[in-house]
């Protein structure tokens, strides 16, 4: 099978993490795809990028399923454009903060996010309502790094974000940490061999959530509101997008 995971931001060192850390994971039969689009924000931190990061991201959707790829994984802690994604989509779509709080909610009665920007944080909190895992989840706390300060050797980074999740644990009395941002992938292993619970990435939740997916051969629903997009008119620069057809 082809897995296709969409770094939806511009940063290409962040977009070869996120792929290195899902080929770890994968089954051998499984080819994983790790993309960064064309156009778009080099870090996403806040609706605003988010919002001019979708175009991107259904660029690679809509190249995908012309390359036969099998399932999508929606590298960014925000989700964003997920169900434009499902709705284009013919295969599943999992978003990495969906698929990392549904982890931690069966490993753990509660769990905490660490994430970067407090308007992250913010968005995150909005994500565990949309995904019912509002009771799960005790606590969304900031570490103030930006998206690419994680990129940056001498940022710090993994005291930050270690000393953030142990603040966590203890104010929220939690089990499990979620990391809340893509970029933190590479952090993973080693902050669970140091706090003793299950540190969950969601990069590598979502690839084996959407393997097991391909492999009973479920895909996304066609009926109701992820029905593929109606063909009609795109002007000016979003022409690509128009589709004459039913699909
Ligand atoms: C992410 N932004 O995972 C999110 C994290 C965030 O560019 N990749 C990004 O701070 O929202």
């Amino acid at each position: 099978m082809k897995i296709k995971i969409i770094n939806p931001n511009t940063t290409q060192s962040m977009t070869d993490k996120i792929g290195a850390a899902a080929r770890q994971v994968a089954a051998a039969s499984t080819q994983i795809v790790a993309v960064s689009p064309q156009h778009g924000p080099a870090s996403i931190e806040g609706h605003y990028d988010e919002a001019l990061s979708v175009v991107g991201l259904l660029d690679e959707i809509r190249a995908g399923e012309a390359d036969g790829v099998d399932a999508y994984v929606i590298a960014c802690f925000g989700d964003p454009g997920l169900l434009a994604a499902r709705e284009l989509a013919t295969g599943p779509v999992i978003g990495i903060a969906e698929a990392a709080m549904h982890a931690a909610s069966v490993l753990a009665t509660g769990f905490s996010v660490v994430t970067t920007l407090a308007r992250s944080c913010i968005i995150a909190e909005h994500l565990t309502r949309n995904y019912g895992m509002d009771k799960f989840c005790r606590g969304i706390h900031s570490t103030d790094l930006a998206v690419l300060d994680l990129e940056k050797p001498d940022s710090d980074a993994y005291r930050i974000v270690l000393e953030s999740c142990r603040h966590a644990l203890a104010a929220d009395r939690s089990g499990a940490i979620v990391i809340g941002c893509a970029g933190m992938t590479v952090l993973c292993e080693q902050l669970q061999d140091a706090l003793g619970v299950p540190v969950i990435d969601g990069v590598t939740a979502a690839v084996k959530w959407a393997e097991g997916m391909v492999a009973i051969g479920l895909k996304t629903s066609k009926h109701g509101d992820l029905v593929y997009p109606i063909p009609k008119p795109f002007a000016g620069e979003l022409a690509r997008f128009t589709q004459t057809e039913n699909r």
